[in-house]
C-alpha cells in the first residue's frame, strides 16, 4: 500500500501547490487617513484570528476554520518589510503613541493555514494556504497619479488654477509673480544656471508647505515628493515647477528651443513622471486584487466648505485614476484587476455608535458619483465606518431628561477619563451656511492602555476582513 500513500501524498502536494493563493490587498488614502494604524490593526486581527471569536463577522474565523496566521518575507527583497512589531510596540506601550507618519514604501505578507471548505477540494485535501500582501507608503505620494495622465502644459494650466484661487493667493503671491515674469524662452546652461532654477523650485515648495500647514488641503496641484521627497531631497528630479504665465500657456511650444527655461522645466517634469512617479504605481498597483480606500471624514466635517470641496475633488480625481473603467488609462497602463473595492470612513470610535450610519451616509456624499460609476464597472464597492483601534467605548448619559450616546475615553491631555459627545453628525452634504453654523468638536482621546497579548479593541474590522478577502478562505 506503500505506493497507493506515497502517491496521495504528492497528489495532494500538487492540489496544495495549485492552491497556494496570493491576494494583494491595496491600502489607499491621503496623508493622515490612517493606513498605517489601518495595515497594523489588519495584521493584528488576522495574527489573533486562530481559534478566537473576536471576529464574528469573519467567516473563516467565526467557523473555526483560520488554523495557523504568521507574518512572512515577501518576494519583493527591494521593498522594506512594513515595521508591524514597531508600531504594536508604540501602541501598546505604557505610555502609547500612535505610529510616526510614513515616509517610504513598505510592505507586510501574512500567511495563513485554513481548513478548505468547499466540499469538492476538502476530498482532495484538508488544508489550503493564502498570503495577504500589503503595502504601505506616504499618502502624499498618492496625490500623483492624476499626474501620469498630464503633459507638463496640462499641469501648469492645472497649477494656475490652483494658485489663483483666493484661499491659496496669500502663501503663494511671492513666487507667483517671480514665476509669471521669468524669460521662459531664455535659453540656458543647465550646469551653470540650473542652481537659479532649484532656487525657485524651491521657493515654489516652500509656498506650497506654508499653505498645507495653513489648510490642510490636499489639491491635486502638488507633486507629491515636493512635500515629501524621501530619497529625492535635492536632487534636480524635483528641481521643477509650473509655467504660471498665462501668456506662455497660449503659446505653442513647439517653438521653444530645446535648451530653453521652458525645454529644460518640461523635460524635468517628464523626468519626474516616467522615473519616480510610474515606477511607484507600477509597482503599487500591479496584481492588486483588491482596494480599501480610507477617507478620514471626521477631520473634514471639522474644517470648512472649501476644505471638504477640496477634499472631494482630489478624491474623484484620484478614483477615477483607478483602474475600474475598461477604457481606463490606468488600466492601460499597469492592467491590475481589482474586484472588490471598499471605501470606509476611519476614526469612527470618536462618534458614538448611534450615529455611525450618519458618518457613512455623509462620507458617502463625498464619494457618491465615483462609487456608482465604479459599481457600474462591475466592480463590488461596499462603504464602511470603521475605527482600526478603538480608542473609545459608548456610554449613555443622561442630558436634558433625554438619553444621549456618547463616548468614553482618555483625555488626549490630562489623561483623565472623559465622556464626549461630540455633536450631531450630518446624514448629508451641506451648503456653505451650513457649514458656517456646523458645531461639532471630535477631540481625539489618547490611546488607552492597551495588553499586548490581547489582539487591538476595532470598530467593524471584521466586517473589513470579510469583504476584502474572506471568499479566498474557500
Ligand atoms: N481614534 C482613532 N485615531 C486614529 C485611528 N487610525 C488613525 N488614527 C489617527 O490618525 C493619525 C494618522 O494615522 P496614520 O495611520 O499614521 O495615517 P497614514 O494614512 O498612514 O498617514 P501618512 O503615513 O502620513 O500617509 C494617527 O496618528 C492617529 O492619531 C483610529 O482607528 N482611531
Ligand atoms: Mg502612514
Amino acid at each position: 500500500m506503500s505506493w497507493y500513500k506515497n502517491a496521495k501524498s504528492k497528489a495532494e502536494h500538487l492540489v496544495q501547490r495549485g492552491l497556494d493563493k496570493h491576494v494583494r490587498v491595496a491600502v489607499t488614502g491621503l496623508s493622515g487617513a490612517g493606513k498605517t494604524a489601518f495595515i497594523t490593526s489588519f495584521i493584528n486581527q488576522l495574527l489573533y484570528a486562530p481559534g478566537e471569536e473576536h471576529l464574528t463577522f469573519f467567516a473563516p474565523c467565526r467557523e473555526g476554520r483560520l488554523l495557523v496566521s504568521k507574518l512572512a518575507l515577501h518576494e519583493q527583497l527591494h521593498i522594506p518589510a512594513f515595521d508591524y512589531l514597531g508600531s504594536i510596540k508604540s501602541i501598546t506601550a505604557e505610555d502609547p503613541s500612535w505610529p510616526a507618519s510614513t515616509r517610504s514604501t513598505s510592505q507586510a505578507n501574512i500567511q495563513c493555514r485554513f481548513m478548505v471548505k468547499d466540499k469538492w477540494l476538502s476530498q482532495l485535501t484538508e488544508n489550503s494556504f493564502l498570503t495577504i500582501e500589503i503595502l504601505d507608503y506616504p499618502g502624499e505620494w498618492l496625490l500623483d497619479l492624476p499626474l501620469l495622465s498630464l503633459s507638463f502644459k496640462e499641469w501648469s494650466q492645472l497649477c494656475l488654477q490652483y494658485l489663483e484661487s483666493e484661499r491659496r493667493k496669500p502663501f503663494v503671491s511671492n513666487v507667483f509673480d517671480k514665476l509669471s515674469q521669468l524669460q521662459y524662452n531664455n535659453v540656458i546652461d543647465e550646469a551653470e544656471q540650473g542652481e537659479q532654477l532649484g532656487e525657485l523650485a524651491n521657493e515654489y515648495k516652500n509656498a506650497l508647505h506654508d499653505y498645507r500647514k495653513s489648510y490642510n488641503d490636499f489639491s491635486l496641484a502638488l507633486p507629491g515628493r515636493f512635500l515629501l521627497p524621501g530619497e529625492l531631497k535635492d536632487s534636480p528630479a524635483l528641481s521643477f515647477f509650473p509655467v504660471i504665465s498665462p501668456d506662455i500657456l497660449n503659446l505653442d511650444w513647439e517653438q521653444f528651443e530645446s535648451h530653453s527655461v521652458l525645454k529644460v522645466l518640461e523635460r524635468r517634469y517628464n523626468y519626474y513622471q516616467k522615473h519616480i512617479i510610474r515606477p511607484f504605481f507600477e509597482e503599487y498597483f500591479s496584481k492588486v486584487d483588491r482596494q480599501i480606500v480610507l477617507l478620514d471624514t471626521i477631520a473634514v466635517l471639522q474644517s470648512d466648505y472649501d476644505s471638504y470641496q477640496d477634499l472631494k475633488e482630489t478624491i474623484e480625481r484620484l478614483l477615477v485614476g483607478f483602474s475600474y473603467g475598461r477604457s481606463n488609462w490606468l488600466k492601460r497602463l499597469f492592467s491590475p484587476s481589482i474586484d472588490k473595492l471598499m471605501i470606509a470612513t476611519t476614526k469612527a470610535d470618536l462618534v458614538p455608535p448611534d450615529q455611525h450610519a450618519s458618518l457613512e451616509s455623509f462620507m458617502q456624499k463625498i464619494v457618491t458619483q465615483i462609487k456608482n460609476e465604479i459599481g457600474y464597472d462591475g466592480v463590488d464597492v461596499e462603504t464602511m465606518a470603521i475605527a482600526s483601534v478603538a480608542t473609545s467605548v459608548p456610554v449613555t448619559t443622561e442630558h436634558n431628561g433625554e438619553q444621549l450616546l456618547c463616548v468614553k475615553g482618555l483625555d488626549d491631555k490630562s489623561g483623565e477619563s472623559v465622556i464626549h459627545y461630540p455633536g450631531k453628525v450630518p446624514a448629508k452634504t451641506l451648503s456653505r451656511e451650513e457649514w458656517r453654523r456646523l458645531t461639532i468638536d471630535f477631540s481625539p482621546f489618547a490611546l488607552p492602555e492597551l495588553n499586548p497579548d490581547d489582539s487591538l479593541p476595532h470598530i467593524r474590522m471584521d466586517k473589513v476582513l470579510q469583504f476584502l478577502i474572506g471568499d479566498k478562505f474557500v
